[in-house]
């Protein structure tokens, strides 16, 4: 379950937070396919509870009323579409799977596509699921429960969201039948949601009964859907991440934790010379990373000072920094634009979802920041893919924030978070050339629109990043000769 199936060459998921399924499918076909994005977590495609009473927040899309195929997103045609059209250019889908809980307890009853649900008899005929398929007798986790408790972090309701019980054969057959679902439509693997909150036991009996991927969406035969399980694991829990890696992949919390610090100048750059598991990290093949996610970029989930779109040149820098390191599989995020924590995402009257428009330079509007279509973003996805398996060698730092780093003969990155100029002769490790520097610009044809750099015989090249420059980071690739 710890291989995302990317088709070959590519390393890099986006998450394209609150999206809708026809716009997704046009952005694989007209940007993720081309630019070599391997994949995609789509915000759960299961009927939701509508939360008017809230504006209809992002946050609705977390109480789930039935798994029909029916959200704001889209309708179970226009999910088939998209999955067929993204396997197509190459880009597959990641479903956010929430299998916890169902809804909390309201006066508004009415799903996304127009079930139902008795909330005082845990019913939701639209599944079916009544009473026995919950977690009797009920609690709702509180805050000392993550320091003592398992049970109750696992057993009680998380936020009064209505606890299933996994334990049970019923529930077991009506998640799997959901997961199944999905992957008859093509797609390529799960994110669970709040994995920590269920036992292990009781997921790899549900891992285990799910089929293989779908052969005529281009998977092959045998292939096992990827998963990577949701557990907020910063140390000092009665629950740890290690429980749940022998299942699947787990996401990584302290490597967009360790990063931001670093990249906001609480840490220095240095001391990412060792980046990896000397820092407490997960395995490599264990741990989907990230800088931030839904959640703790606007202070749910695990909180924290994480950067965000909104911090943009950190930002920016520990993006870098995780798609030329090595460790990891990594996950972008795609946000709207938000200014409260609850807001859900660009909408109208109705609550429909407006589309994203594209500009001329092919950054987003309407309301939709698609981090995904920063240049310094989406070219370090096309330097990892060119970096492949290669190793980080020729470390350099200047004992402060400024650092360097060849992967193998294929890439060269530097990055300058210090108050001051930096300019260096360092060693990219790329063949004698002109090269293009994809963060400042991007090759052009026969030109670039940004900085040229000429690695000379020996390897070496001048490298010059200035403090104010607009971005921190240099990085040239073997693809990027100009
Ligand atoms: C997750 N991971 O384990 C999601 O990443 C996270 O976004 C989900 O919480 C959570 N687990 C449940 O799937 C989000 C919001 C919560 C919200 C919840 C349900 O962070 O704030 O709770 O979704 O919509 C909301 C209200 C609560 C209320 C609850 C139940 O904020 O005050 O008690 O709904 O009605
Ligand atoms: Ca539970």
């Amino acid at each position: 379950y710890k291989n995302p199936h990317y088709a070959s060459g590519r390393t890099t998921m986006v998450h394209l937070f609150e999206w809708k399924w026809d716009d997704i499918a046009d952005e694989c076909e007209r940007f993720l396919g081309p630019r070599g994005f391997g994949g995609i977590q789509i915000s759960p495609p299961n009927e939701n509870l509508m939360i008017w009473s809230h504006q209809r927040p992002w946050w609705e899309r977390y109480q789930p009323i039935s798994y029909r195929l029916v959200t704001r997103s889209g309708n179970e045609q226009q999910f088939a579409n998209m999955v067929r059209r993204c396997n197509a250019v190459g880009v597959r889908i990641y479903v956010d799977a929430i299998i916890n809980h169902m809804t909390g307890t309201w006066n508004e009853n009415t799903g996304t596509g127009g079930s139902t649900a008795n909330f005082g008899n845990w019913h939701y005929p639209s599944v079916p699921y009544g009473r026995n398929d919950f977690n009797f007798p009920q609690c709702v986790i509180t805050s000392n429960d993550y320091g003592c408790c398992p049970d109750r972090v696992r057993n009680c309701e998380l936020s009064g969201l209505k606890d299933l019980n996994q334990g049970t054969e019923y529930v077991r057959q009506m998640i799997v039948n959901y997961m199944n679902h999905l992957i008859s439509l093509g797609v390529a693997g799960f994110r669970i949601d709040a994995a920590k909150h269920m036992w292990p036991g009781d997921l790899r009996v549900i891992y285990d009964r799910l089929h293989n991927l779908n052969t005529a969406h281009g998977f092959s035969s045998g292939a096992r859907p990827y998963i990577y399980q949701e557990v907020i694991d910063l140390g000092g829990e009665a629950i740890t991440r290690d429980e749940y890696t022998s299942l699947a992949a787990v996401t990584e919390f302290k490597f967009g934790l360790e990063l931001s610090r670093a990249f906001s100048r609480s840490n220095q750059l240095r001391w990412l010379s060792n980046w990896g598991t000397n820092w407490g990290l997960l395995a490599h093949n264990d741990a989907l990373t990230f800088i931030d996610n839904h959640d703790n970029q606007r202070g749910h989930g695990a909180g924290g000072n994480i950067l965000t779109y909104k911090q943009s040149k950190q930002y920016k820098g520990a993006i870098a920094f995780m798609l030329a390191h090595p460790h990891g599989w990594p996950q972008l995020m795609s946000s709207f634009d938000f200014h409260n924590t609850e807001a859900g995402p660009p909408m109208d009257n109705s609550g429909n979802i407006i589309s994203p428009s594209i500009n001329s330079d092919e950054s987003c509007g309407n309301g939709w920041i698609c981090e995904h279509r920063w240049r310094q973003i989406y070219s370090m996805v096309a330097f990892r893919n060119r970096a492949g398996n290669t190793a980080v060698s020729n470390w350099w730092d200047n004992g402060s924030n400024q650092i360097a780093f060849c992967r193998g003969n294929q890439g060269f990155v530097a990055f300058n978070n210090d108050y001051w100029d930096l300019n260096q002769t360092l060693q990219t490790c790329l063949p004698a050339g002109t090269y293009c520097d994809v963060i400042s610009g991007e090759k052009s044809g026969s030109t670039c629109t940004g900085k040229r750099i000429t690695v000379g015989n020996d390897g070496r090249a001048s490298i010059s990043l200035g403090a104010n420059e607009f971005d921190m980071v240099v990085a040239i690739h073997a693809g990027s000769e100009s």
